[in-house]
Protein backbone atom coordinates (compact mmCIF):
# COMPACT_ATOMS: atom_id res chain seq x y z
CA UNK A 1 0.00 0.00 0.00
CA UNK A 2 1.15 3.27 -0.62
CA UNK A 3 1.64 5.99 1.86
CA UNK A 4 0.44 9.83 1.56
CA UNK A 5 0.47 12.59 3.49
CA UNK A 6 -3.05 14.23 4.99
CA UNK A 7 -2.96 17.22 6.98
CA UNK A 8 -6.48 17.93 8.48
CA UNK A 9 -5.15 21.30 9.05
CA UNK A 10 -3.46 23.67 6.79
CA UNK A 11 -0.31 22.99 7.42
CA UNK A 12 1.26 21.63 4.24
CA UNK A 13 3.34 18.51 4.39
CA UNK A 14 5.42 17.41 1.78
CA UNK A 15 6.77 14.71 2.82
CA UNK A 16 5.21 11.33 2.71
CA UNK A 17 6.02 8.49 4.81
CA UNK A 18 9.65 9.39 5.31
CA UNK A 19 10.45 10.16 1.39
CA UNK A 20 10.46 13.21 -0.81
CA UNK A 21 7.82 13.30 -3.40
CA UNK A 22 9.09 14.13 -6.51
CA UNK A 23 6.78 16.32 -9.44
CA UNK A 24 4.16 13.97 -11.41
CA UNK A 25 3.66 14.99 -14.85
CA UNK A 26 3.03 18.59 -15.44
CA UNK A 27 3.39 21.21 -12.63
CA UNK A 28 2.37 24.58 -12.41
CA UNK A 29 4.75 27.44 -13.14
CA UNK A 30 5.17 29.69 -9.81
CA UNK A 31 3.05 32.44 -11.74
CA UNK A 32 -0.02 29.52 -12.43
CA UNK A 33 0.27 28.43 -8.24
CA UNK A 34 0.27 32.42 -7.48
CA UNK A 35 -2.82 32.81 -9.47
CA UNK A 36 -4.42 29.32 -8.34
CA UNK A 37 -4.38 30.82 -5.37
CA UNK A 38 -6.50 34.11 -5.55
CA UNK A 39 -9.56 31.81 -5.85
CA UNK A 40 -11.76 34.91 -6.53
CA UNK A 41 -10.94 37.61 -8.88
CA UNK A 42 -13.52 39.98 -10.83
CA UNK A 43 -14.23 41.37 -14.18
CA UNK A 44 -15.09 45.27 -14.89
CA UNK A 45 -16.91 45.95 -18.48
CA UNK A 46 -17.10 49.09 -19.26
CA UNK A 47 -17.19 50.98 -21.94
CA UNK A 48 -18.84 53.09 -24.89
CA UNK A 49 -21.25 50.06 -24.50
CA UNK A 50 -22.45 51.16 -20.96
CA UNK A 51 -23.55 54.48 -23.13
CA UNK A 52 -25.35 52.52 -25.88
CA UNK A 53 -27.05 49.65 -23.93
CA UNK A 54 -24.96 47.24 -26.43
CA UNK A 55 -23.01 44.33 -25.23
CA UNK A 56 -20.67 44.38 -28.34
CA UNK A 57 -20.10 47.77 -29.97
CA UNK A 58 -19.66 48.36 -33.39
CA UNK A 59 -16.20 50.58 -33.70
CA UNK A 60 -18.52 53.64 -34.55
CA UNK A 61 -19.74 55.04 -31.27
CA UNK A 62 -19.05 58.58 -30.29
CA UNK A 63 -16.19 59.17 -27.67
CA UNK A 64 -18.58 61.70 -26.84
CA UNK A 65 -20.86 59.53 -25.81
CA UNK A 66 -18.22 58.63 -22.45
CA UNK A 67 -18.88 61.00 -19.86
CA UNK A 68 -19.74 59.60 -16.57
CA UNK A 69 -20.67 62.21 -13.84
CA UNK A 70 -19.57 60.10 -10.67
CA UNK A 71 -17.14 57.46 -12.11
CA UNK A 72 -15.19 56.05 -9.15
CA UNK A 73 -12.43 53.49 -9.64
CA UNK A 74 -12.15 53.34 -5.54
CA UNK A 75 -15.91 52.88 -5.03
CA UNK A 76 -15.02 49.92 -7.86
CA UNK A 77 -12.51 48.18 -5.83
CA UNK A 78 -13.69 48.58 -2.56
CA UNK A 79 -16.69 46.57 -3.89
CA UNK A 80 -14.67 43.85 -5.81
CA UNK A 81 -12.62 43.27 -2.17
CA UNK A 82 -15.47 43.22 0.02
CA UNK A 83 -17.18 40.70 -2.36
CA UNK A 84 -14.33 38.54 -1.88
CA UNK A 85 -12.09 39.65 -5.22
CA UNK A 86 -8.70 39.26 -4.82
CA UNK A 87 -8.07 41.68 -7.95
CA UNK A 88 -9.83 43.13 -10.90
CA UNK A 89 -9.21 42.10 -14.45
CA UNK A 90 -10.29 45.78 -16.96
CA UNK A 91 -11.41 45.84 -20.30
CA UNK A 92 -9.24 48.29 -21.27
CA UNK A 93 -10.35 47.84 -24.92
CA UNK A 94 -13.56 45.92 -25.74
CA UNK A 95 -14.23 44.47 -29.17
CA UNK A 96 -15.18 48.14 -30.17
CA UNK A 97 -11.68 49.16 -30.15
CA UNK A 98 -12.55 52.18 -27.91
CA UNK A 99 -9.19 52.67 -24.98
CA UNK A 100 -10.15 53.55 -21.56
CA UNK A 101 -6.65 54.98 -21.91
CA UNK A 102 -5.19 57.67 -23.59
CA UNK A 103 -3.13 55.71 -25.78
CA UNK A 104 -0.82 57.25 -27.92
CA UNK A 105 -1.76 55.31 -30.98
CA UNK A 106 -4.96 55.78 -31.65
CA UNK A 107 -7.78 59.11 -31.16
CA UNK A 108 -10.37 56.24 -30.14
CA UNK A 109 -10.03 56.93 -26.49
CA UNK A 110 -10.73 59.04 -23.56
CA UNK A 111 -9.11 61.62 -24.47
CA UNK A 112 -11.29 62.61 -27.03
CA UNK A 113 -14.34 62.35 -24.77
CA UNK A 114 -15.97 65.21 -22.32
CA UNK A 115 -14.79 63.08 -19.12
CA UNK A 116 -12.29 64.83 -17.54
CA UNK A 117 -11.78 67.31 -20.40
CA UNK A 118 -10.24 64.80 -22.55
CA UNK A 119 -7.47 64.26 -19.67
CA UNK A 120 -8.42 61.59 -17.77
CA UNK A 121 -7.34 57.84 -17.55
CA UNK A 122 -9.68 54.81 -16.32
CA UNK A 123 -7.14 51.99 -16.81
CA UNK A 124 -4.72 54.57 -14.06
CA UNK A 125 -7.39 55.20 -11.69
CA UNK A 126 -8.53 51.67 -11.30
CA UNK A 127 -4.54 50.69 -10.83
CA UNK A 128 -4.27 53.34 -8.47
CA UNK A 129 -7.49 52.22 -6.67
CA UNK A 130 -6.56 48.27 -6.80
CA UNK A 131 -2.97 49.17 -5.37
CA UNK A 132 -4.64 51.19 -2.45
CA UNK A 133 -7.05 48.52 -1.68
CA UNK A 134 -4.82 45.56 -1.73
CA UNK A 135 -6.11 44.16 -4.75
CA UNK A 136 -4.18 43.17 -8.03
CA UNK A 137 -4.65 44.42 -11.03
CA UNK A 138 -4.99 42.97 -14.70
CA UNK A 139 -6.20 43.81 -18.20
CA UNK A 140 -8.29 42.56 -20.68
CA UNK A 141 -7.56 43.88 -24.32
CA UNK A 142 -9.94 42.78 -27.05
CA UNK A 143 -7.48 41.73 -30.12
CA UNK A 144 -10.74 42.06 -31.80
CA UNK A 145 -11.05 45.83 -32.68
CA UNK A 146 -13.84 46.98 -34.50
CA UNK A 147 -12.62 50.31 -34.75
CA UNK A 148 -9.31 50.43 -36.34
CA UNK A 149 -8.88 50.30 -40.23
CA UNK A 150 -6.08 47.98 -40.46
CA UNK A 151 -7.67 45.59 -38.28
CA UNK A 152 -7.15 42.22 -40.44
CA UNK A 153 -4.15 43.18 -42.03
CA UNK A 154 -0.61 43.45 -40.39
CA UNK A 155 -0.21 46.74 -39.64
CA UNK A 156 -3.18 46.07 -36.93
CA UNK A 157 -0.34 43.70 -35.16
CA UNK A 158 2.08 46.11 -34.64
CA UNK A 159 -0.69 48.37 -33.32
CA UNK A 160 -2.42 45.75 -30.77
CA UNK A 161 1.40 44.89 -29.57
CA UNK A 162 1.64 48.41 -28.53
CA UNK A 163 -0.84 48.86 -27.04
CA UNK A 164 0.05 45.77 -24.95
CA UNK A 165 3.15 47.72 -23.79
CA UNK A 166 1.43 50.66 -23.33
CA UNK A 167 -0.54 48.75 -20.37
CA UNK A 168 2.02 46.19 -19.58
CA UNK A 169 4.33 49.26 -18.82
CA UNK A 170 2.90 52.01 -17.65
CA UNK A 171 0.56 50.71 -14.54
CA UNK A 172 2.29 48.82 -12.47
CA UNK A 173 2.09 45.13 -11.57
CA UNK A 174 -0.24 43.17 -14.28
CA UNK A 175 -1.38 39.86 -12.75
CA UNK A 176 -3.16 38.50 -15.96
CA UNK A 177 -3.46 39.36 -19.23
CA UNK A 178 -6.87 38.26 -21.10
CA UNK A 179 -7.40 37.79 -25.04
CA UNK A 180 -10.51 37.55 -25.64
CA UNK A 181 -11.57 34.69 -28.63
CA UNK A 182 -14.66 36.42 -29.95
CA UNK A 183 -12.09 37.66 -33.31
CA UNK A 184 -13.20 38.82 -36.76
CA UNK A 185 -16.58 39.66 -38.67
CA UNK A 186 -18.16 42.48 -39.16
CA UNK A 187 -17.69 45.99 -37.76
CA UNK A 188 -16.96 49.58 -38.49
CA UNK A 189 -13.01 49.49 -39.28
CA UNK A 190 -12.67 52.98 -40.15
CA UNK A 191 -15.19 53.72 -42.35
CA UNK A 192 -15.24 50.52 -44.33
CA UNK A 193 -18.10 49.27 -42.73
CA UNK A 194 -17.08 45.39 -43.56
CA UNK A 195 -16.84 41.82 -42.53
CA UNK A 196 -13.06 41.02 -42.28
CA UNK A 197 -12.18 37.15 -41.58
CA UNK A 198 -8.92 36.65 -40.16
CA UNK A 199 -6.77 33.63 -40.41
CA UNK A 200 -5.82 31.27 -37.38
CA UNK A 201 -2.16 32.24 -37.69
CA UNK A 202 -2.74 36.16 -37.55
CA UNK A 203 -2.34 37.29 -34.15
CA UNK A 204 1.64 35.45 -34.36
CA UNK A 205 0.56 34.97 -30.66
CA UNK A 206 3.91 33.03 -29.84
CA UNK A 207 5.69 36.81 -30.31
CA UNK A 208 3.00 38.07 -28.27
CA UNK A 209 3.72 36.28 -25.35
CA UNK A 210 6.95 36.59 -25.52
CA UNK A 211 6.36 40.38 -25.74
CA UNK A 212 4.38 39.86 -22.36
CA UNK A 213 7.18 37.58 -20.44
CA UNK A 214 9.49 40.05 -21.09
CA UNK A 215 7.80 42.91 -19.88
CA UNK A 216 5.62 41.50 -17.34
CA UNK A 217 7.22 38.08 -15.62
CA UNK A 218 4.91 37.50 -13.49
CA UNK A 219 2.02 37.67 -15.05
CA UNK A 220 -0.04 34.89 -16.51
CA UNK A 221 -1.75 34.74 -20.17
CA UNK A 222 -5.32 33.82 -20.33
CA UNK A 223 -5.87 32.84 -24.72
CA UNK A 224 -8.43 31.16 -26.50
CA UNK A 225 -6.34 30.34 -29.32
CA UNK A 226 -4.28 27.30 -30.76
CA UNK A 227 -1.09 28.47 -28.70
CA UNK A 228 -1.74 27.08 -25.36
CA UNK A 229 -1.70 30.23 -22.84
CA UNK A 230 -1.14 29.78 -19.47
CA UNK A 231 -4.71 29.29 -18.13
CA UNK A 232 -7.55 28.61 -20.55
CA UNK A 233 -11.13 28.96 -20.87
CA UNK A 234 -13.78 26.69 -19.47
CA UNK A 235 -16.01 26.62 -22.49
CA UNK A 236 -19.46 28.49 -21.35
CA UNK A 237 -19.54 31.71 -19.77
CA UNK A 238 -22.72 30.18 -17.91
CA UNK A 239 -20.57 29.89 -14.83
CA UNK A 240 -19.87 26.30 -14.06
CA UNK A 241 -16.82 23.85 -15.42
CA UNK A 242 -16.76 20.04 -15.38
CA UNK A 243 -16.58 18.33 -11.60
CA UNK A 244 -14.00 16.78 -13.92
CA UNK A 245 -11.59 19.16 -14.06
CA UNK A 246 -7.51 18.47 -15.00
CA UNK A 247 -5.54 21.20 -15.10
CA UNK A 248 -3.89 19.51 -18.17
CA UNK A 249 -3.96 19.99 -21.62
CA UNK A 250 -1.95 19.23 -24.86
CA UNK A 251 0.62 21.61 -25.89
CA UNK A 252 -0.92 23.46 -29.09
CA UNK A 253 -4.06 23.55 -30.97
CA UNK A 254 -7.58 23.83 -31.45
CA UNK A 255 -9.37 22.77 -27.74
CA UNK A 256 -12.74 21.61 -28.46
CA UNK A 257 -15.67 21.95 -25.56
CA UNK A 258 -14.91 18.94 -23.89
CA UNK A 259 -11.21 19.89 -24.03
CA UNK A 260 -12.07 22.99 -22.14
CA UNK A 261 -14.36 22.24 -19.91
CA UNK A 262 -12.96 19.13 -18.19
CA UNK A 263 -9.11 19.78 -18.97
CA UNK A 264 -7.61 16.61 -20.75
CA UNK A 265 -6.47 13.87 -18.25
CA UNK A 266 -3.05 13.09 -20.19
CA UNK A 267 -2.32 16.86 -21.41
CA UNK A 268 1.23 17.28 -21.51
CA UNK A 269 0.99 21.27 -20.38
CA UNK A 270 -0.36 23.06 -17.30
CA UNK A 271 -3.29 25.06 -18.52
CA UNK A 272 -5.86 25.39 -15.49
CA UNK A 273 -9.40 26.75 -16.31
CA UNK A 274 -10.72 29.90 -15.27
CA UNK A 275 -14.23 29.76 -14.99
CA UNK A 276 -15.32 33.11 -15.46
CA UNK A 277 -18.71 34.71 -15.63
CA UNK A 278 -21.10 37.57 -14.70
CA UNK A 279 -23.26 38.45 -11.95
CA UNK A 280 -26.14 39.94 -13.99
CA UNK A 281 -27.38 38.42 -17.50
CA UNK A 282 -24.97 40.75 -19.78
CA UNK A 283 -21.30 41.45 -19.47
CA UNK A 284 -21.91 45.53 -19.54
CA UNK A 285 -24.50 46.99 -17.57
CA UNK A 286 -28.33 47.19 -18.57
CA UNK A 287 -30.61 48.67 -16.46
CA UNK A 288 -33.22 46.31 -17.57
CA UNK A 289 -31.29 43.54 -15.95
CA UNK A 290 -31.19 45.65 -12.44
CA UNK A 291 -34.11 42.88 -11.66
CA UNK A 292 -31.96 40.01 -13.13
CA UNK A 293 -28.96 40.56 -10.51
CA UNK A 294 -27.70 36.44 -9.76
CA UNK A 295 -29.41 35.17 -6.63
CA UNK A 296 -27.06 34.33 -3.53
CA UNK A 297 -27.90 30.38 -4.16
CA UNK A 298 -27.23 30.80 -7.93
CA UNK A 299 -23.85 32.69 -6.92
CA UNK A 300 -23.02 29.46 -4.29
CA UNK A 301 -23.40 27.32 -6.89
CA UNK A 302 -20.74 28.88 -8.82
CA UNK A 303 -18.45 29.23 -6.57
CA UNK A 304 -18.97 25.01 -5.66
CA UNK A 305 -18.77 24.76 -9.39
CA UNK A 306 -15.79 26.75 -10.01
CA UNK A 307 -13.23 27.13 -6.89
CA UNK A 308 -14.82 24.21 -5.62
CA UNK A 309 -13.79 22.52 -9.18
CA UNK A 310 -9.92 23.09 -9.21
CA UNK A 311 -10.65 26.13 -10.73
CA UNK A 312 -10.61 30.28 -10.28
CA UNK A 313 -13.61 32.23 -10.22
CA UNK A 314 -13.92 35.02 -12.75
CA UNK A 315 -16.52 37.05 -11.44
CA UNK A 316 -17.92 40.42 -14.22
CA UNK A 317 -19.30 43.52 -11.80
CA UNK A 318 -20.60 46.08 -14.91
CA UNK A 319 -19.88 49.34 -14.13
CA UNK A 320 -23.66 51.66 -14.60
CA UNK A 321 -23.50 54.74 -16.84
CA UNK A 322 -22.68 57.07 -13.66
CA UNK A 323 -19.64 55.06 -12.75
CA UNK A 324 -20.05 53.27 -10.27
CA UNK A 325 -21.10 50.00 -9.65
CA UNK A 326 -24.83 49.45 -9.29
CA UNK A 327 -26.08 49.30 -5.58
CA UNK A 328 -28.07 45.28 -6.54
CA UNK A 329 -24.55 44.26 -7.54
CA UNK A 330 -22.49 45.39 -4.85
CA UNK A 331 -24.78 44.35 -2.26
CA UNK A 332 -25.28 40.77 -4.19
CA UNK A 333 -21.43 40.24 -4.20
CA UNK A 334 -20.97 41.52 -0.56
CA UNK A 335 -23.82 38.83 0.18
CA UNK A 336 -21.90 36.12 -1.31
CA UNK A 337 -18.66 36.65 0.56
CA UNK A 338 -20.52 37.23 3.76
CA UNK A 339 -21.75 33.10 2.79
CA UNK A 340 -18.92 31.59 1.78
CA UNK A 341 -17.47 32.69 4.80
CA UNK A 342 -20.37 31.70 6.93
CA UNK A 343 -20.05 27.81 5.26
CA UNK A 344 -16.28 27.59 5.76
CA UNK A 345 -15.91 29.60 9.34
CA UNK A 346 -14.94 26.02 11.07
CA UNK A 347 -12.95 22.89 9.97
CA UNK A 348 -15.40 20.17 11.79
CA UNK A 349 -12.40 17.77 10.88
CA UNK A 350 -10.05 20.23 13.01
CA UNK A 351 -11.69 18.69 16.22
CA UNK A 352 -12.03 15.30 15.21
CA UNK A 353 -9.24 12.39 15.26
CA UNK A 354 -8.05 11.82 11.92
CA UNK A 355 -6.33 8.46 11.44
CA UNK A 356 -4.99 6.75 7.94
CA UNK A 357 -4.28 3.40 6.63
CA UNK A 358 -3.31 2.76 3.00
CA UNK A 359 -5.06 5.63 0.59
CA UNK A 360 -8.32 5.92 3.15
CA UNK A 361 -8.42 8.80 5.59
CA UNK A 362 -10.83 8.34 8.90
CA UNK A 363 -12.21 11.50 10.57
CA UNK A 364 -14.12 10.14 14.04
CA UNK A 365 -15.96 12.71 16.03
CA UNK A 366 -16.40 12.36 19.53
CA UNK A 367 -20.40 12.50 19.61
CA UNK A 368 -22.41 12.53 15.75
CA UNK A 369 -21.83 15.69 14.06
CA UNK A 370 -23.54 17.32 11.28
CA UNK A 371 -22.07 18.22 7.81
CA UNK A 372 -22.84 18.63 4.43
CA UNK A 373 -19.24 20.18 2.39
CA UNK A 374 -15.84 18.03 1.98
CA UNK A 375 -12.86 19.98 1.42
CA UNK A 376 -9.94 18.41 -0.13
CA UNK A 377 -7.13 19.97 -1.62
CA UNK A 378 -4.40 18.32 -3.66
CA UNK A 379 -0.53 20.00 -3.06
CA UNK A 380 -0.69 20.63 -7.39
CA UNK A 381 2.94 22.06 -6.77
CA UNK A 382 3.57 18.37 -7.58
CA UNK A 383 1.09 17.56 -10.06
CA UNK A 384 -2.91 16.57 -10.20
CA UNK A 385 -2.91 12.76 -9.70
CA UNK A 386 -6.15 12.07 -7.80
CA UNK A 387 -8.19 10.49 -10.44
CA UNK A 388 -11.23 8.91 -8.46
CA UNK A 389 -12.15 8.98 -4.78
CA UNK A 390 -15.10 7.86 -2.49
CA UNK A 391 -16.85 9.62 0.46
CA UNK A 392 -18.77 7.15 3.63
CA UNK A 393 -19.98 8.67 6.49
CA UNK A 394 -21.26 6.33 9.50
CA UNK A 395 -25.01 7.03 10.09
CA UNK A 396 -26.58 5.57 13.76
CA UNK A 397 -23.76 2.31 12.94
CA UNK A 398 -24.42 2.11 9.01
CA UNK A 399 -21.69 3.39 6.68
CA UNK A 400 -23.77 4.97 3.72
CA UNK A 401 -21.94 6.94 0.18
CA UNK A 402 -22.18 10.11 -0.29
CA UNK A 403 -21.95 11.81 -3.55
CA UNK A 404 -21.48 15.37 -5.19
CA UNK A 405 -25.23 16.54 -5.67
CA UNK A 406 -24.03 19.04 -7.69
CA UNK A 407 -22.52 16.65 -10.41
CA UNK A 408 -23.74 16.66 -13.56
CA UNK A 409 -22.30 13.49 -14.58
CA UNK A 410 -21.80 10.66 -12.37
CA UNK A 411 -20.84 10.81 -8.76
CA UNK A 412 -18.94 13.63 -9.02
CA UNK A 413 -15.82 12.19 -7.03
CA UNK A 414 -13.38 12.58 -9.84
CA UNK A 415 -10.11 14.34 -9.34
CA UNK A 416 -9.06 16.77 -6.60
CA UNK A 417 -6.58 19.16 -7.70
CA UNK A 418 -6.36 22.54 -6.35
CA UNK A 419 -9.44 22.58 -4.66
CA UNK A 420 -12.49 20.18 -4.14
CA UNK A 421 -15.82 20.80 -2.66
CA UNK A 422 -18.47 18.24 -2.52
CA UNK A 423 -21.97 19.13 -1.57
CA UNK A 424 -24.14 16.69 -0.11
CA UNK A 425 -27.05 16.87 1.79
CA UNK A 426 -26.63 17.53 5.64
CA UNK A 427 -25.75 14.12 7.50
CA UNK A 428 -25.41 13.71 11.22
CA UNK A 429 -22.16 10.85 11.25
CA UNK A 430 -19.87 9.58 13.61
CA UNK A 431 -16.91 9.36 10.87
CA UNK A 432 -16.42 10.09 7.90
CA UNK A 433 -14.38 7.53 5.17
CA UNK A 434 -12.47 9.35 2.62
CA UNK A 435 -10.52 6.88 0.03
CA UNK A 436 -8.76 7.39 -2.92
CA UNK A 437 -9.46 4.66 -5.27
CA UNK A 438 -7.37 5.27 -8.49
CA UNK A 439 -4.74 7.80 -8.85
CA UNK A 440 -2.04 8.81 -11.53
CA UNK A 441 0.90 8.50 -8.96
CA UNK A 442 1.22 8.44 -5.03
CA UNK A 443 -1.20 11.19 -3.83
CA UNK A 444 -0.17 14.62 -2.14
CA UNK A 445 -3.35 15.72 -0.12
CA UNK A 446 -2.57 18.83 1.70
CA UNK A 447 -6.07 19.53 3.86
CA UNK A 448 -9.33 18.02 4.11
CA UNK A 449 -12.08 19.56 5.72
CA UNK A 450 -16.21 18.97 7.14
CA UNK A 451 -18.58 21.88 6.92
CA UNK A 452 -21.84 22.20 7.55
CA UNK A 453 -23.34 24.89 5.17
CA UNK A 454 -26.45 26.66 6.15
CA UNK A 455 -29.44 26.24 4.18
CA UNK A 456 -30.38 29.44 2.34
CA UNK A 457 -33.41 30.38 3.57
CA UNK A 458 -32.97 33.77 3.43
CA UNK A 459 -32.31 34.30 -0.07
CA UNK A 460 -32.45 37.63 -1.82
CA UNK A 461 -36.31 37.62 -4.03
CA UNK A 462 -36.80 38.75 -7.39
CA UNK A 463 -33.22 37.57 -8.45
CA UNK A 464 -33.30 36.43 -11.80
CA UNK A 465 -33.60 32.75 -10.94
CA UNK A 466 -37.81 32.87 -12.13
CA UNK A 467 -38.67 30.10 -13.74
CA UNK A 468 -42.28 30.76 -14.23
CA UNK A 469 -43.38 34.23 -15.36
CA UNK A 470 -47.46 33.04 -15.73
CA UNK A 471 -47.08 32.81 -19.16
CA UNK A 472 -49.36 29.88 -21.05
CA UNK A 473 -46.61 28.23 -23.53
CA UNK A 474 -47.25 25.49 -25.50
CA UNK A 475 -45.47 24.40 -28.96
CA UNK A 476 -47.12 23.81 -31.67
CA UNK A 477 -43.70 22.21 -32.98
CA UNK A 478 -40.22 21.61 -32.29
CA UNK A 479 -39.32 24.80 -33.17
CA UNK A 480 -42.72 26.87 -32.67
CA UNK A 481 -43.47 28.40 -29.40
CA UNK A 482 -46.91 29.87 -29.12
CA UNK A 483 -48.29 32.17 -26.11
CA UNK A 484 -51.57 32.89 -25.82
CA UNK A 485 -53.87 35.48 -23.10
CA UNK A 486 -57.08 35.57 -25.10
CA UNK A 487 -57.74 38.92 -23.67
CA UNK A 488 -56.00 41.93 -25.73
CA UNK A 489 -52.45 43.14 -24.19
CA UNK A 490 -49.98 45.89 -25.38
CA UNK A 491 -46.42 44.06 -25.73
CA UNK A 492 -43.41 46.11 -26.18
CA UNK A 493 -40.74 43.65 -25.86
CA UNK A 494 -40.38 39.91 -25.23
CA UNK A 495 -37.24 37.91 -23.73
CA UNK A 496 -35.75 34.88 -24.25
CA UNK A 497 -33.12 32.95 -21.69
CA UNK A 498 -31.96 30.01 -23.53
CA UNK A 499 -31.25 26.57 -21.66
CA UNK A 500 -29.04 27.23 -18.81
CA UNK A 501 -28.10 23.29 -18.14
CA UNK A 502 -26.66 22.06 -21.45
CA UNK A 503 -29.64 20.45 -22.85
CA UNK A 504 -29.61 22.22 -25.79
CA UNK A 505 -31.95 23.95 -28.75
CA UNK A 506 -30.04 27.36 -28.25
CA UNK A 507 -31.94 29.74 -30.63
CA UNK A 508 -29.99 31.56 -32.39
CA UNK A 509 -32.30 32.93 -34.93
CA UNK A 510 -35.48 33.81 -34.65
CA UNK A 511 -39.02 35.53 -35.31
CA UNK A 512 -41.76 36.81 -33.49
CA UNK A 513 -45.10 37.05 -34.41
CA UNK A 514 -48.10 38.60 -32.72
CA UNK A 515 -51.99 38.21 -33.64
CA UNK A 516 -55.60 39.09 -32.13
CA UNK A 517 -56.95 36.29 -34.29
CA UNK A 518 -54.43 32.99 -34.58
CA UNK A 519 -54.97 34.26 -38.19
CA UNK A 520 -53.19 37.45 -39.01
CA UNK A 521 -49.94 37.89 -37.99
CA UNK A 522 -47.59 40.72 -37.50
CA UNK A 523 -44.11 40.20 -38.03
CA UNK A 524 -42.53 41.87 -34.03
CA UNK A 525 -39.20 41.47 -34.72
CA UNK A 526 -36.60 38.81 -36.12
CA UNK A 527 -33.22 38.77 -36.34
CA UNK A 528 -29.98 36.57 -34.66
CA UNK A 529 -29.09 36.75 -31.11
CA UNK A 530 -25.21 37.80 -31.01
CA UNK A 531 -23.10 35.56 -28.75
CA UNK A 532 -26.22 33.42 -27.21
CA UNK A 533 -24.02 30.57 -27.10
CA UNK A 534 -21.17 31.17 -25.33
CA UNK A 535 -23.14 33.44 -23.34
CA UNK A 536 -26.40 32.11 -22.88
CA UNK A 537 -28.24 35.27 -21.22
CA UNK A 538 -31.44 36.52 -21.19
CA UNK A 539 -31.78 38.07 -24.61
CA UNK A 540 -33.80 41.20 -25.22
CA UNK A 541 -35.71 42.13 -27.55
CA UNK A 542 -38.31 45.45 -27.86
CA UNK A 543 -40.54 46.73 -30.89
CA UNK A 544 -43.31 49.28 -31.30
CA UNK A 545 -46.04 48.91 -28.90
CA UNK A 546 -48.54 46.04 -30.59
CA UNK A 547 -51.99 45.01 -29.81
CA UNK A 548 -52.28 41.22 -29.37
CA UNK A 549 -53.62 38.44 -28.06
CA UNK A 550 -51.14 35.64 -28.63
CA UNK A 551 -47.68 35.69 -29.67
CA UNK A 552 -45.63 33.50 -31.83
CA UNK A 553 -42.05 32.22 -31.50
CA UNK A 554 -40.21 30.60 -34.32
CA UNK A 555 -37.03 29.08 -34.16
CA UNK A 556 -35.44 29.82 -37.42
CA UNK A 557 -32.03 28.13 -36.43
CA UNK A 558 -30.89 26.45 -33.42
CA UNK A 559 -27.33 26.00 -32.26
CA UNK A 560 -27.90 22.37 -31.50
CA UNK A 561 -30.49 20.01 -31.26
CA UNK A 562 -33.87 19.66 -33.24
CA UNK A 563 -36.36 21.07 -30.32
CA UNK A 564 -36.01 24.13 -29.29
CA UNK A 565 -35.50 24.37 -25.99
CA UNK A 566 -35.47 27.22 -23.57
CA UNK A 567 -35.53 28.68 -19.40
CA UNK A 568 -37.56 31.04 -19.45
CA UNK A 569 -39.51 33.42 -21.01
CA UNK A 570 -41.18 37.20 -20.51
CA UNK A 571 -43.61 39.34 -22.31
CA UNK A 572 -43.48 42.76 -21.59
CA UNK A 573 -46.57 44.84 -21.52
CA UNK A 574 -47.78 48.21 -21.38
CA UNK A 575 -48.00 51.19 -23.79
C1 LIG B 1 -16.76 37.28 -24.62
C2 LIG B 1 -16.93 38.67 -25.23
O1 LIG B 1 -17.39 38.61 -26.55
C3 LIG B 1 -17.90 39.34 -24.30
O2 LIG B 1 -18.29 40.59 -24.75
C4 LIG B 1 -17.22 39.46 -22.93
O3 LIG B 1 -16.14 40.37 -22.98
C5 LIG B 1 -16.75 38.08 -22.45
C6 LIG B 1 -15.96 38.12 -21.20
O4 LIG B 1 -16.01 37.43 -23.44
O5 LIG B 1 -16.29 36.35 -25.45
Amino acid sequence: MRNYSILAAAALLLLVGCHQVEPYGPVPTKQQLAWQDMDMYAFIHYSLNTYTDQEWGFGNEDPALFNPSDLDCRQWARVCKQAGMKGIIFTAKHHCGFCMWPSAYTDYSVKNSPWKDGKGDVVYELAQACREEGLKFAVYLSPWDRNYPEYGRPEYITYFRNQLCELLLSYGDIFEVWFDGANGGDGWYGGANETRRIEKTYYDWPETYKLIRMLQPDCVIWGDNANRADLRWVGTEAGYVGETNWSTMPGEGQADYAMLHYGVEDGDVWCPGETNTSIRPGWFYHETENAHVKSLSKLMDTYYKSVGRNSTLLLNFPVAPNGRIHPVDSLRGIAFKNMIDEVFKENLADKARISRKGLTTTVSFRRPTEFNRFVAEEDIALGQRVKKFTLEALVDGVWQPLTDELAEDGDGLTTIGHRRIICFPTVKASKLRFTIVDTKAEPVIKKIGLYLAPVLTADIPNSGEKRSSGLHIFFSSPTQMLMDWDTEQTVTGFRYLPPQDGTGGTVTHYTLWGSTDWNDWTKLASGEFSNIVNNPIWQNLTFPAAKVRMLKFDADRLADGERMGYDDVEVVTGE
